[in-house]
């Protein structure tokens, strides 16, 4: 907990130094918070055993890092943060939730039209104000505009990717103590919504007391909503509220089910209780009053008459006819999943080698991992151009040759994520893709065309014989930038009649295709694939997140390329 609120704090602080026009800095904040993000030990126990020396090995931690680290530990505040929020009139962070703002445009709109906050931005904004601005433009107020209305609409949830691996923390502090019997994630955290509102967790005990006060106290809390028997709401220090149950073990099944939710499901499931002359409620399966299942969800669903619903369908879109109908897909797992094919290595400025890459994806047990770094036209992310693919192409040879000298199973295949130009052609030439093992096409520019225009760039790009899959085909930043508009029937038909497979992206920012986009390509026959588009090596974890959005959308293994082996694989590709 304490490494994701350090990161924050440091991501904060270099948005400051951006805004005021200190180099390098921020970049060295930046790379330290990326890295305690992804860090698997906690820097609290780091820090106890071997003190500064210790936080000093963390990848890009020096002196002053540790020391800051360290003030964080012992008095839950960094004062270079604090001191610059003193200074600073500018609600930073609540500007940068504008897409399209960063901090330099930020500092502009402050100084030439007094912009502090979204309030002033809006304002402004419609009187028309900062089209006049230089740097901004008729285009760049119009943007903001669009900003801010997207934001309205998804405030007060976080992403997934922020809450998730917090949820599991504290779930395992609960369970090293002797009064839980059983714990589990609930609500829509445990059915794996993109967003989440908050945070739920379901404990059985007989002696809920300790549990309790444990809980209120815990190291990443900052205030106590309120705290019952067995009931406790808590605010978060990275800002979402945590609610906490206790209940008997002999109704943990059935408070599971109730509190997992949605809403929707559970007022499904109740029905089909009334019908039979039940009472389902988070205490029990009741006939008349005798209690029938209650102890596990199985066993309430079986008493239903069900088979067992797995979480991530309870949204009320078909799972309780499909449970009753025995048709309820078998969905895919993460341990179905044999390799990654988006991930970026330092060629185009990622964080680490395709070495070091190798040796992650081969401890994950994988059997294969693609090399798809960013291509020339996308010059801030180092992309490659045709000499440079052709320079990678021999290196990875050369890795396969010696990953086979050692026997081991994993084979690097190569492709590019080469960039998808505003006509729908693409930024590398085809006589270079042909060489690759794959070619992902992505689009990372111009992302407001039209309907019409955005349709057909993307179709022009997917009947390019080379491309074999698109990534994060709608492009949406997750609460920051709405998807690209288009025409997903037409996207799906001419997908299937080339071969193009879609991406499923797993960074927690995108999540793209989303759930209910999965369930179409499926119901479409479009093949899918999963992947990280992980820019260093610990980002290969996230493949979880892909795997969840492709359970919410009825996926099952067959659907994603990815759970085949390499040779077959490839052989799902349109690259021969
Ligand atoms: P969230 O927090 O907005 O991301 O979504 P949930 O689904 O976690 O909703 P939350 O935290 O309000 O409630 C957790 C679960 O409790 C919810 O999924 C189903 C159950 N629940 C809450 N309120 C009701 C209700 O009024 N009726 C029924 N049947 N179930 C409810
Ligand atoms: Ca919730
Ligand atoms: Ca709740």
């Amino acid at each position: 907990m304490k490494n994701q609120e350090i990161a924050k704090i440091f991501f904060q602080i270099a948005d400051f130094m951006k805004m005021e026009g200190i180099a390098f800095k921020p970049q060295a904040y930046i790379k330290v918070a990326l890295n305690l993000e992804s860090l698997n030990e906690d820097v609290g126990e780091i820090y106890k055993k071997d003190g500064l020396n210790g936080l000093q090995k963390i990848p890009g931690v020096g002196k002053g890092l540790a020391e800051a680290i360290e003030e964080y530990l012992k008095k839950g505040k960094i004062k270079t943060l604090e001191d610059f929020k003193k200074k600073s009139p500018i609600k930073l962070d609540q500007l940068l939730n504008v897409e399209s703002l960063g901090p330099k445009k930020i500092k502009v709109l402050y100084e030439k039209l007094g912009i502090k906050n979204l309030k002033d931005l809006e304002k402004q904004a419609k009187k028309h104000k900062i089209a006049e601005l230089d740097g901004f433009g008729e285009k760049a107020e119009q943007n903001i505009l669009q900003g801010i209305e997207f934001l309205k609409t998804a405030s007060g949830r976080l992403s997934l990717g922020i809450v998730l691996p917090i949820a599991r923390e504290v779930i395992e502090k609960l369970r090293l103590l002797p009064e839980v019997k059983q714990i589990s994630l609930a609500g829509s955290l445990r059915r794996r919504k993109e967003t989440i509102g908050d945070a739920d967790i379901l404990v059985a005990s007989d002696n809920p007391k300790p549990i309790m006060d444990y809980f209120i106290k815990l190291d990443g809390v900052e205030k106590v909503w309120a705290k019952g028997d067995t009931k406790a709401s808590v605010r978060m220090k990275m800002g979402f509220d945590m609610d906490l149950r206790v209940v008997k073990e002999e109704s943990f099944g059935s408070a599971l089910q109730y509190f997992t939710g949605s809403k929707e499901h559970n007022i499904a499931t109740r029905k089909i209780a009334i019908e039979q002359g039940l009472k389902l409620s988070e205490y029990g399966l009741f006939k008349r009053d005798k209690p029938i299942a209650g102890k596990t969800e199985e066993g309430i669903y079986n008493a239903l008459g069900l088979s067992f619903i797995e979480p991530e369908l309870r949204e009320d879109g078909g799972e309780i006819d499909a449970s009753l109908n025995g048709k309820l897909p078998k969905l895919v797992k993460l341990t179905d999943i044999k390799g990654d094919l988006h991930c970026h290595s330092n060629w185009d400025g990622g964080e680490d080698s395709i070495e070091e890459m190798a040796e992650s994806a081969i401890k994950m047990g994988y059997e294969y991992l693609g090399i798809s770094d960013h291509t020339k036209f996308l010059k801030i992310e180092n992309g490659l151009d045709e000499k440079q693919l052709l320079a990678q192409k021999l290196e990875i040879e050369k890795l396969n040759n010696l990953l086979k000298i050692k026997n081991c199973k994993l084979k690097i295949l190569h492709g590019c994520e080469c960039n998808i130009m505003n006509d729908g052609s693409l930024d590398i030439k085809d006589e270079v893709l042909e060489k690759l093992d794959y070619v992902i096409a992505g689009l990372h520019s111009s992302l407001k065309m039209s309907k019409k225009e955005m349709t057909e760039r993307l179709i022009k790009a997917m009947k390019n014989p080379n491309v074999d899959i698109i990534s994060h085909p709608t492009t949406r930043l997750l609460g920051k930038r709405e998807e690209a508009q288009l025409d997903f029937d037409k996207i799906l038909k001419v997908a299937r009649e080339t071969g193009t497979i879609l991406e499923v992206n797993s960074s927690p920012e995108r999540l793209d295709l989303n759930d209910f986009y999965i369930r179409r390509a499926k119901a479409e026959g479009v093949k899918m694939i999963i992947n990280t588009d992980s820019h260093q090596k610990e980002q290969l974890n996230l493949m979880e997140y892909g795997v969840s959005m492709a359970r919410r959308g009825w996926v099952e293994k067959q659907d994603i390329i990815n759970t085949l082996p390499v040779e077959e694989l490839l052989k799902n590709l349109k690259h021969k």
